[in-house]
């Protein structure tokens, strides 16, 4: 996002003959507590919005269509975005008049709440101005006492490398010890600030039926999803946004869910994740089971797994083990 800073501040540094910029939301309100799914602990957790068909997909066909029509209309060209390019497409879409930018920095309108997916088009016409939105979060702070990692800094201010959003769809590597547990079950994406929002009671049905949820992303079980490979992995979730993150880093997180399930059947799904090709996935394996087993059940793991471990990040996961669970073990753990 740095790099191209100047384009994001300033529209016509990314497209010259941009005058005006018409900006659209679409909402997508989950139609069940997204929190309420926190609780069930064998289930992974996925953001409202990706758990339906890509929206970047679904908005940018409509995009193109209300483009289209303002080019009919005379000679106006357009470009139109939705979340891939150096737009600042919260701030344009406040300017706009589609609402504010709430606390947790995401845009609430009055009539959808903050359940909205935001789009673009650039146009060379020289449009009249909406009048701005107007912030109405008040004393409001409920989106900042809510988030698991306290992400926020400030009101209006998010650290994104804080955020579990960011975290588990972003971030390539490991997920540092430190925001594991509190991950919990949160496979992809994060809605917590989101759903506690009250300007949600406002929020009409999703507009397009080619964005309702998927009951099979609703409240997927842990178990099953652990067993994915590329393969099963590409056909499960074609079409979402999920498969933005491929197979390694979302198993990454659906171990992180494993461990923080406190349910020892679980074990087994991460046993058979230890010898997994890809080392994020071993790695976040090693964490699991030290989360589930006690100290012998992972050294006797370490010991049929671990010991021949050549990736130095799954060495230090061990480590971290059986450190944990046993302290002089340590001394003589492996890599
Ligand atoms: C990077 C990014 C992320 C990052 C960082 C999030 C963030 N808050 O910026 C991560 C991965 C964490 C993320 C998470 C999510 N994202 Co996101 N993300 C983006 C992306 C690609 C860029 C956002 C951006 O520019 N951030 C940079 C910061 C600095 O800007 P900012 O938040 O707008 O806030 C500052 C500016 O507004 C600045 N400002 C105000 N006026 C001006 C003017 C100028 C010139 C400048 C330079 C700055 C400026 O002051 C604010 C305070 O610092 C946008 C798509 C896009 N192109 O806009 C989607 C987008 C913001 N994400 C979206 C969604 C849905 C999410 C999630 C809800 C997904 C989920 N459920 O997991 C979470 C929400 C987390 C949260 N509380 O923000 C939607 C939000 C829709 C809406 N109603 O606002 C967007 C708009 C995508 C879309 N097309 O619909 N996202
Ligand atoms: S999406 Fe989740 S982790 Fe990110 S800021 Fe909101 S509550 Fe915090
Ligand atoms: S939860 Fe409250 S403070 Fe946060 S965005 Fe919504 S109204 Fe604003």
């Amino acid at each position: 996002m740095a790099e191209r800073a100047d384009q994001r501040a300033r529209p016509d540094i990314l497209w010259p003959a941009v005058r005006s910029v018409v900006m659209v939301a679409m909402s997508y309100r989950p139609d069940t507590d997204p929190l309420a799914l926190l609780e069930r602990r064998d289930r992974g957790v996925i953001a409202a919005y990706a758990q339906r068909r890509d929206y970047h997909e679904v908005l940018k066909g409509k995009l193109k269509e209300l483009g289209g029509y303002l080019s009919a209309k005379g000679d106006v060209r357009v470009k139109v975005f939705c979340d891939t390019a150096p737009v600042m497409e919260k701030p344009l879409a406040e300017a706009a008049g589609l609402g504010w930018q709430g606390k947790h920095t995401v845009l609430i309108s009055r009539g959808h709440g903050n359940w909205l997916l935001l789009g673009a088009i650039y146009t060379s016409a020289d449009f009249a101005p909406d009048e701005a939105g107007t912030d109405r979060c008040g004393s409001c702070r409920a989106c900042l006492d809510v988030c698991p990692t306290q992400a926020f800094p400030a009101p209006y201010l998010l650290d994104a490398r804080r955020c579990i959003s960011y975290l588990t769809i972003e971030h390539a590597g490991p997920i540092a010890p430190e925001f594991r547990k509190a991950i919990g079950n949160r496979i992809f994406g994060c809605d917590d600030c989101l759903a506690v929002c009250p300007w949600n009671k406002f929020a009409t049905e999703a507009a397009d039926a080619r964005l309702a949820a998927r009951d099979d992303l609703a409240a997927p079980p842990l178990a099953e999803l652990a067993t994915l490979d590329d393969a099963a992995f590409r056909r499960r979730f074609a079409g979402t946004p999920v498969k933005r993150t491929g197979r390694d880093r979302f198993l990454r997180n659906v171990l992180i869910a494993i461990g923080n399930s406190g349910d020892p059947a679980l074990a087994a799904a991460a046993e058979d994740c230890l010898t997994d090709r890809a080392g994020i996935v071993r790695g976040m394996a090693v964490w699991a089971c030290g989360e589930l087993l006690d100290h012998a059940a992972c050294r006797a793991l370490y010991e049929r797994h671990g010991a021949d471990e050549t990736d130095p990040m799954v060495g230090a996961e061990w480590r971290a083990v059986l450190d944990l669970t046993d302290p002089a073990a340590a001394e003589t753990a492996g890599p």
